[in-house]
């Protein structure tokens, strides 16, 4: 970089008896011009060391160890405070590969521009290296990646979310293991005696990943998304396109462990977009007696067939990065005995004057005062939220008071349904279930939501998001349709996971949601349960079959018959709004778009026109 100052000697470390791993780290370094080098190590002194330096350097703000012990408040720059699909890249060897939903650069133009970046980025920090493993370290297959960061916020949040440090890096040496690379810089390079400042990152901002390569290269940003690359950069993305490979999945789905009062169990995935409630169906509470629900994870399955054909689901991460506005006692009471363990960072929430954190929806009543995100002075009078609407809090599985042992469990768990789901404020019922797995991968590929405040742009359109997979498909979208049809007709079709379509956000002409949501959502997931044991009527409908009339538990639900109806119904007049949005999206794929979807769409095109 122009105008600083030349290390005369690019630090060395020979930390690791991996050669590979050695070499990179050297050629970063020597590219990247960092003061020193760390390797991380996942030690509790390392982690307070850490912490502690955060601090004093004013990006991190101890919480008042009684309310939240050993957890921070963090306020990034208010430019970067979600994942950029603009700034985000599939460089594929061959354009089509990444196309037609991702941006694309072919891979040597986007290196010789990202390689101009990286040149001199660390000047003035320390550089990280992070050895981590997503998934279980004693799976068969270790999942082995190594990140550098030039940013001690992002190995800390790193240290919650992934299984990190030196037993992972043994291990990676013991078996000479191949890992995925990812590099990381905030773009911000300090000049000799340059005041660093709380939140470095820069303008420009690059989220790239070499699918063939299986290498990923991120600039600019210091946000989770962005910037912890174990998580959607590696986890899916570039697990998506090794999952085509080697015949798995890489999915955007929560895992649940749901005991029925029988003491059946059954693990349920679901797919629905950022900010669309993952985290809480993940976590839910159930309202209704004799159901207990546990979770496997909040975030991303990978899914491969077991030796009896079932598919299993195993959580790639070890913490939750969840969406801290609207979580609450009354909405998610799991989530917050998880962070009020502490061991947590909150960033973009806002401070009390006691030192806690509180956001929307955290608590009825607001506080007086607080500090918001911004660093302003708040009070319930304000104009502005408190917190920024994609708030996060990073806090690790472990501490969750439901968190089901298999979480920690290398084999995973056997899938009996998967939802699919979004923001739709009109037309998709609160449930209905595909007729079968090419009939479910329909249902996937043409779900919709509108978008939220988890992606930087427009909040509240309307978007087709395939599996809940757009903004985090590693190759090419019909090739991953294919993929999908694949999986159904490799397995034996009674043992794939029944699919279902779920929407808890429609509204009512007034914009109020229709169905309460949360905790009450446990009356659909026992639906759907009873569906599998053979024990809940249904009846067909032109976009698949819905709770016969009296199926679905109301039980003590405090909602109007009304509201339930429209919460459920299908519309014809509805869908035939919705077919040409379908058509048009699927237009989009041209000829490469599996036949059989088309053919799904001409079949629900039929039955709505003669509903
Ligand atoms: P990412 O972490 O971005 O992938 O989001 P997520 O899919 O995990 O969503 P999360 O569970 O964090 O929920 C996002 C927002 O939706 C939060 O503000 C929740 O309070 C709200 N939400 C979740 N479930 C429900 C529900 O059943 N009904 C309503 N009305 N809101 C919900
Ligand atoms: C999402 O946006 O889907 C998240 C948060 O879960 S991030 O880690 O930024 O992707
Ligand atoms: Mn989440």
């Amino acid at each position: 970089m122009k105008g600083l100052a030349k290390l005369t000697t690019t630090p060395k470390t020979e930390q690791t008896t991996h050669a590979g791993l050695q070499a990179w780290v050297d050629e970063v370094a020597e590219l990247t011009q960092p003061r020193d080098i760390r390797w991380i190590t996942g030690t509790p002194e390392e982690w307070t060391e850490l912490t502690d330096q955060l601090v004093e350097a004013g990006t991190l703000v101890r919480l008042n160890e009684e309310k939240k012990p050993n957890s921070f408040w963090c306020a990034s720059d208010p430019s970067d405070v979600a994942r950029v699909e603009d700034r985000t890249f599939i460089c594929s060897v061959e354009e089509r590969d990444a196309g037609p939903t991702n941006n694309w650069m072919a891979p040597d133009e986007m290196k010789a521009i990202m390689t101009d970046l990286y040149r001199g980025s660390m000047q003035g920090r320390t550089m990280y290296v992070i050895p981590f493993v997503m998934g279980h370290l004693d799976a068969k297959v270790p999942m082995f990646g190594v990140e550098i960061t030039d940013s001690a916020y992002v190995a800390v949040s790193m240290l919650v979310m992934a299984r990190c440090g030196e037993k992972v890096l043994r291990k990676i040496e013991e078996t000479n293991a191949s890992f995925v690379p990812a590099l990381h810089s905030v773009g911000a390079p300090l000049a000799e005696g340059e005041q660093d400042v709380t939140w470095p990152c820069s303008d420009t901002k690059y989220i790239v990943h070499f699918p063939e390569e299986r290498t990923i290269w991120s600039y600019g940003s210091g946000y989770g998304g962005n910037a912890l690359l174990g998580k959607k950069c590696y986890s899916l993305r570039i697990a998506s396109a090794m999952a085509r490979d080697e015949g798995w999945m890489a999915e955007h789905m929560l895992i649940l462990k749901l005991t029925n009062p029988q003491g059946k169990v059954h693990y349920i995935a679901a797919a629905f977009p950022s900010a669309c409630g993952k985290t809480n169906l993940a976590m839910i509470d159930p309202t209704i007696p004799g159901w207990k629900a546990e979770m496997v994870g909040d975030d991303i399955a990978w899914m491969r067939f077991g030796e009896d054909g079932r598919l299993y689901a195993v959580n790639p991460e070890a913490g939750l990065f969840g969406v801290a506005p609207g979580t609450g006692e009354s909405t998610n009471p799991n989530a917050m005995a998880t962070v009020n363990q502490g061991n947590s960072v909150f960033t973009n929430v806002a401070l009390t004057d006691d030192g806690d954190i509180w956001w929307e929806g955290m608590t009825d009543e607001k506080p007086a005062h607080l500090t918001s995100w911004l660093g302003e002075d708040w009070t319930p009078e304000s104009d502005k939220p408190a917190a920024h609407p994609n708030s996060r809090f990073c806090t690790p599985i472990a501490q969750c008071p439901i968190a089901a042992p298999e979480y920690d469990n290398p084999d995973g768990v056997p899938i009996s349904a998967i939802l699919f789901g979004g923001r739709r404020k009109t037309t998709i019922p609160l449930v209905y279930e595909s007729r079968d797995w090419t009939h479910g991968t329909f249902v996937g590929a043409t779900l919709s939501s509108e978008t939220t405040a988890a992606a930087t742009g427009a909040v509240g359109v309307v978007r087709r998001d395939p599996m809940a997979m757009l903004p985090f498909l590693g190759y090419n979208a019909t090739d991953y349709f294919g993929h999908w049809l694949q999986i159904g007709k490799q397995a034996d079709a009674s043992k794939l996971p029944r699919i279902f379509g779920v929407n808890w956000f429609r509204r009512d002409e007034d914009g109020s949601f229709l169905w309460p949501g949360y905790g009450e959502n446990s009356r659909v997931l026992k639906w759907i349960v009873d569906r599998l044991e053979g024990d809940a009527e249904a009846v067909e409908t032109p976009i698949g079959l819905v709770p016969a009339p009296g199926a679905l538990d109301i039980d003590g639900l405090d909602v109007t018959e009304e509201h339930l109806a429209k919460a459920g119904a299908v519309r014809p007049e509805e869908w035939a709004e919705e077919l040409p949005l379908i058509e048009e999206w699927f237009t989009k794929f041209g000829d490469e778009l599996p036949a059989e979807l088309w053919a799904e769409f001409d079949g629900l095109k039929a039955r709505i026109n003669a509903a």
